[in-house]
């Protein structure tokens, strides 16, 4: 990665290591992101969006038991930041029907024919059948360039060099690559149409798109393009409707900003970055991935997965609480398994939560329950009927039931047993842990009313 939204690490550092208060840490933090992204050429009106959103959250969410309102800041700021970029999910770069019509869009020099060449050789490793179409009739030495990428990645080529009709020559390529069997096939398009010809670099862009209809267009947006690229995005839009975006040269020196943010001008998504002049420098673009490299990864990763572990205590903590003014049965059970495996034994949970300064009584059973075993109860639970799952003592009772359980799980008898005595041992517990707090709520009731 280049030095895009480099400030966005150090604005961090300050803050965490700040020892102002934390209302005014979080301004000094919202200023330096502010300078930092408008350096980077991302629009104001999103910086101020991005900014508003942060202080909001910043100011009223209060964090889970066992962090502090800094560490979870960090968190805020981490999830807006994806959001500016496209959101938590990856996006799909499985085509969705056979053969699919990849258009590429951009202006001259963006990095549309490299950028065709990169994601044949992308889709050509995941073992589809790629054929590319050169449609650029103003550049001369276009057609020998993309035709020298389809044989460097093994794709189809169709071209013709002497046919001036884009148009035709579109139609008639998809034809003829559909016919031998490309599954996804790519269109490159002119970017030159000789100076301030832009008008009709977009009205052939639009006779392009009407007479095909690809699946997706893409718009190819060079790093470097600054605050022009929201005006761009937009007029490729009204030519052909942008589904989704790739910015090249990600790997310059180039600030980013104003590409990375034409996202939100036309509602499409950065699917791809490129990373370098070669056919296998294309990154699927992962917000998630991105900004964690902006932020330093390396330094708040472990404080996210920290803060998820107390977000996830915290809904544990519903659940004892529940399981505490409920019965136990054994829906609760897996309930808890499946947390248990994320967060580790209930005994070290439980002592985790601030409710329960009350340390359980040692459980040697819980704390040796390894993965492998919570997935065969997990497995043995499912196996149950629902009646079972709430009476499980009838499993006991009945040795059919047992076998019954095992079998339908793939596990053995002796599984199912192990279970079982899990499921008492805990009931036990969870009666001393009632009697327990029972008696803590006594005693502060007591402290209430002095004698
Ligand atoms: N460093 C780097 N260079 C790139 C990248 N993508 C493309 N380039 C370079 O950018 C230049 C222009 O690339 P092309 O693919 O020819 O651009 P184009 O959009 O097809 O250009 P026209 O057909 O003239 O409109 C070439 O020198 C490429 O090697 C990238 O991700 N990183
Ligand atoms: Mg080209």
């Amino acid at each position: 990665m280049p030095e895009v939204l480099s400030g966005l690490k150090d604005a961090l550092k300050k803050f965490l290591g700040s020892t102002s208060p934390y209302e005014k840490s979080v301004e000094e933090f919202v200023k330096d992101l502010q300078r930092t992204l408008i350096k980077s050429d991302v629009n104001v009106k999103l910086v101020f969006e991005l900014s508003k959103r942060i202080r909001e959250r910043a100011l009223k969410e209060k964090p889970p038991a066992g962090a502090s309102r800094r560490d979870w800041f960090v968190k805020i700021v981490y999830e807006e930041l994806v959001r500016l970029f496209g959101g938590e999910e990856a996006p799909s770069v499985i085509p969705s029907k056979k053969p699919y019509v990849i258009m590429l869009v951009g202006v001259q020099g963006s990095g549309k024919t490299t950028t065709a060449g990169k994601l044949a050789h992308y889709y050509r490793n995941r073992k589809f059948k790629v054929g590319l179409v050169q449609t650029d009739t103003h550049r001369p030495a276009a057609y020998d360039q993309l035709r020298q990428l389809a044989e460097q990645v093994g794709a189809l080529f169709y071209g013709d060099p002497g046919e001036r009709d884009p148009v035709k020559i579109t139609r008639e390529g998809i034809r003829q690559l559909a016919s031998q069997g490309a599954e996804v096939i790519i269109v490159d398009t002119a970017g030159r149409h000789g100076y301030g010809e832009e008008e009709s670099l977009m009205e052939e862009m639009r006779r392009i798109a009407d007479a095909v209809k690809p699946d997706e267009v893409i718009l190819v947006l060079d790093a470097g393009i600054g605050q022009k690229a929201r005006d761009l995005a937009r007029r490729f839009h009204e030519a052909a409707p942008i589904g989704s975006i790739i910015i090249t040269k990600l790997d310059g020196t180039a600030k980013g900003g104003g590409a990375l943010s034409a996202v939100a001008e036309t509602g499409a998504r950065i699917k791809f970055v490129g990373t370098g002049e070669k056919v296998g420098e294309l990154e699927v673009f992962q917000p998630t991935r991105f900004v964690g490299r902006l932020l330093g990864m390396g330094d708040i990763q472990g404080l996210l997965e920290r803060l998820e572990a107390l977000e996830e205590a915290g809904d544990l903590e519903k659940n004892v609480e529940e399981m505490l003014s409920g019965r136990l049965d054994m829906r609760v059970i897996y309930r808890q398994l499946r947390q248990i495996r994320k967060l580790g034994p209930l005994s070290k949970v439980l002592s985790m939560l601030p409710g329960y300064g009350i340390q359980l009584p040692e459980d040697p059973e819980g704390a040796k329950i390894g993965e492998e075993k919570m997935d065969r109860w997990m497995a043995i639970i499912q196996s149950m009927t629902p009646e079972e799952m709430e009476k499980p003592e009838l499993i006991e009772r009945e040795k059919t039931r047992l076998r019954r359980i095992a079998y339908g799980s793939g596990t053995s008898p002796e599984d199912v047993k192990e279970l079982l005595t899990y499921y008492l041992h805990l009931k036990r517990m969870m009666k001393q842990l009632k009697r327990k707090k029972k008696l803590l709520k006594k005693l502060q009731l007591d402290q209430q009313w002095p004698a």
